[in-house]
């Protein structure tokens, strides 16, 4: 019998990769979609199947972490083994700008989620998608007992959905486990992002599009893995015997000054007489090291994180340089975000 998974933040990095790797299991995935006015689901289109066509496993549901008894719906009417609560207002900068709603979404909505299970009577397990922005404050490295101290709306937010995640576990003997994961990219991250937006503008500065690029604090340490790999971690997690937290992280952390060289290097371009400093990229209060530590994930999942920082940004700088030279065309393992490679865009953060 194959297993049946629901997937909220589908059309986001991490989904994407997740939607792959149960497909290719033999899951069927159900994945939860925003209604918006343009199309939103760039990064799962070559997963796409025809709903008409038979043995279809891919069904994507329209709803929001904001509404509640459409989660009871879907639910009862999907009656998942697996949920991954992947949806989230996932950007730190941002959640200064709109912290009611980020608390919103990627706070309230997960106890949203957590009750719509209980409402619609089903059991299966839960993921919830925490972070190693609940670290915030405190030095690394970090690990599942770290002390928690977050510097952010965003990580905030966070807090509540990690605990409240706990606390379904321990009051209603539910399979719900937090996954604290640490910075993973890829050639399908968010292009605001820092990893990114640095990959794009090197891109577009070898293409002669662009001349400049403005970052904010190129001091901080952040501990970059591959998403891929992070996406099997996540199912790994809801295969284990019994329900616990995990930190995934490579263990290793560079900073953002190291991954402009990396990324520059990569093009055979000098990052120094590209990059000035923009103090609109700066937060109020920053994170100002991560760096994880995965040893339990390693001695009880049997996972790893391979790709290192260095690789990491030669595999992102290669894609968007690809994208570039294809002009726009689809590239088949970027599914067509947004190519427009500027650092000029007018929200950008
Ligand atoms: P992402 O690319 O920003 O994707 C976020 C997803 O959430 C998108 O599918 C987005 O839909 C959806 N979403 C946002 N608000 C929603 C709402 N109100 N209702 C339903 N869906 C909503 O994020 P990611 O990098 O894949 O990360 C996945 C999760 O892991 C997030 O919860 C993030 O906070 C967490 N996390 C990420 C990292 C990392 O380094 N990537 C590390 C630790 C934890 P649209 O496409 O319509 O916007
Ligand atoms: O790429 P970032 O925006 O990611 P951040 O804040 O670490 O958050 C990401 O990772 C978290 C896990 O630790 C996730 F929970 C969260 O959802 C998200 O995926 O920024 C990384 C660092 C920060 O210290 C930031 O201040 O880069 C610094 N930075 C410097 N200049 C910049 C810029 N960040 C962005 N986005 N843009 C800049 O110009």
């Amino acid at each position: 019998m194959s297993k049946t998974a629901f997937i909220t933040g589908i059309t986001g990095q991490d989904g994407s990769y997740l939607a792959e790797l149960l497909l290719d299991k033999g899951y069927e995935v159900h994945g939860l979609i925003r209604r918006a006015s343009t199309f939103n689901t760039k990064r799962i289109d070559h997963l796409y199947e025809d709903p008409h066509e038979k043995g279809a496993r891919l069904t994507l549901h329209y709803g929001d972490l904001s509404d509640g008894a459409r989660l009871v719906t879907l639910l009862s009417e999907i009656n998942p083994d697996e949920i991954y609560n992947l949806a989230a207002q996932s950007h730190v900068r941002v959640s200064f700008d709109e912290p009611v709603h980020t608390a919103n979404t990627t706070g309230v909505g997960t106890i949203r989620l957590l009750e719509a299970v209980r409402q619609a009577g089903v059991m299966p397990r839960f993921y919830q998608a925490s972070t190693s922005e609940l670290f915030g404050a405190t030095p690394p490295p970090q690990g599942e007992d770290t002390p928690m101290y977050p510097r952010s709306p965003y990580g905030a937010a966070k807090m509540y959905a990690y605990w409240i995640t706990k606390n379904y576990r321990e009051a209603y003997d539910m399979f719900a486990v937090n996954g604290i994961l640490f910075n993973h990219e890829s050639p399908r991250r968010g292009e605001t992002f820092v990893t990114r937006k640095i990959t794009r503008a090197v891109a577009a500065i070898k293409a002669g599009q662009q001349d400049k690029l403005y970052m904010g604090n190129i001091d901080a340490i952040r501990d970059w893995g591959y998403a891929p790999e992070y996406a099997e971690g996540m199912w790994r997690m809801l295969q284990a015997d019994e329900p616990e937290d995990f930190v995934l992280a490579t263990g290793v952390g560079y900073s953002v000054r190291d991954f402009l060289q990396f990324s520059f290097e990569a093009a055979g371009l000098e990052w120094e007489k590209y990059v000035e400093f923009d103090e609109r990229y700066l937060r109020p209060t920053e994170v100002d090291a991560l760096m994880g530590d995965p040893t339990k994930a390693h001695e009880k999942l049997g996972w790893q994180a391979k790709v290192l920082a260095p690789q990491l940004a030669r595999i992102m700088v290669n894609a968007d340089l690809k994208q570039q030279t294809m002009n726009g065309q689809h590239y088949v393992d970027v599914p067509a975000d947004d190519i427009a490679a500027t650092s000029t865009h007018a929200v950008e953060r």
